[in-house]
């Protein structure tokens, strides 16, 4: 029962009372039409008691920052589309993960930019003490969308440059999908008072341990994969999964500061998540796609199957309701 004095007020104060008033349809003013019963309508008047809500929202600064984002996505898309068409379809492998991660941000962004993706999630405000003051920071959630299908795609990339198992690549995506939905579920905790707050922090340890394990799983196995390629792919699997590691932990830095502790405004919030975004999917792409060379016999040259319509007629796969329709036999 210890959280319930969580809800207690914290002075006996009696609680502040707001009047609103709303004009009547047409106005309150009495000519507008000219004759009729000319009196005044009675305004409708409603007291009742109401904490002062503030919303923390993004302002014109932040939603240029999408804006912007936006665009840089949709431009760095292009010649991503243009080098995956002029390679040879079994080498396209990455070529295809690249252009699924930038169009998912691109659309992603486009989202945000347009208003949608977004709540407002209470929260306990520690500027002000003891006040009935309530507070609802806005909530970019989209974002968790796009993370939940483009953070695997990364890491699939990464795990197969290296030659990572199957069952090593599945326990990193599945690690990724984990961080990433309990990452939204501290997101969207409600932490007006003491036991949000903690419940809150509690989903973002969880996170941070899945966080954790994807890396531990990457750098353990990840480099043991890699030492049986060619010098320069292990190379360039090292350089890779070292910078994005660094660039991944910024993003439950900055959560902490924004999400987390309401310390950032969310403008900055915007603009923050926006160049690691672009440094996380812009950078480690064109990276990727430039400094890799293609190989007969690596784990990412796609099989024939995979590419190509197979050939050859058989029978014409209609089965068995195929042939009874065949008969001929419509009146
Ligand atoms: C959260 C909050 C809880 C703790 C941790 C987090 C990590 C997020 C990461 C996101 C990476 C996103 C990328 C996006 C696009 O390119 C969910 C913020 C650990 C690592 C790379």
């Amino acid at each position: 029962m210890e959280f319930l004095a969580d809800f207690r007020p914290t002075s006996i104060a009696p609680i502040p009372t707001t009047t609103i008033s709303v004009d009547p349809p047409g106005g309150t003013h009495t000519h507008h039409h000219g004759g009729g019963g000319g009196g005044h309508l009675p305004l409708p008047t409603e007291t009742f008691p109401t904490p002062d809500l503030h919303y923390i929202h993004s302002t014109h600064t932040g939603q240029t920052a999408l804006w912007v984002i936006f665009a840089l996505f949709t431009i760095g898309l292009i010649p991503v589309l243009f080098l995956t068409v002029r390679t040879e379809k079994r080498n396209r492998y990455f070529h295809g993960i690249s252009a699924l991660v930038l169009t998912i941000a691109m659309i992603s962004y486009l989202a945000m930019s347009t208003g949608l993706g977004i709540s407002y999630i209470p929260i306990h405000h520690h500027g002000v003490k003891g006040s009935l003051h309530h507070f609802a920071r806005q909530l970019y959630w989209a974002r968790y969308v796009d993370w939940l299908f483009t953070t695997p795609l990364l890491l699939l990339s990464l795990a197969s440059l290296a030659g990572l198992s199957p069952a090593s690549t599945l326990a990193v995506i599945l690690s990724d999908v984990f961080m990433i939905i309990t990452g939204l579920f501290s997101a969207v905790t409600p932490s007006r008072w003491a036991s949000g707050e903690r419940a809150a922090w509690g989903w973002f340890g969880i996170s941070t341990f899945a966080f954790l394990l994807i890396w531990g799983i990457l750098f353990i196995n990840g480099l043991q994969a890699a030492n049986k390629r060619p010098r320069s792919t292990k190379g360039l699997f090292t350089l890779l999964a070292a910078m994005t590691f660094i660039l991944w932990c910024a993003y439950p830095i900055v959560f902490g500061l924004s999400e987390g502790a309401n310390k950032i405004s969310v403008d900055a919030e915007i603009i923050a998540y926006g160049v690691l975004d672009v440094a996380a999917k812009l950078g480690f792409t064109y990276l990727l796609l430039f400094l890799h060379t293609h190989e007969e016999t690596g784990p990412w040259t796609l099989p024939d199957w995979w590419v190509e319509s197979p050939e050859g007629h058989g029978p014409d796969g209609r089965g068995i309701y195929g042939s009874l329709g065949s008969r001929g036999d419509r009146d």
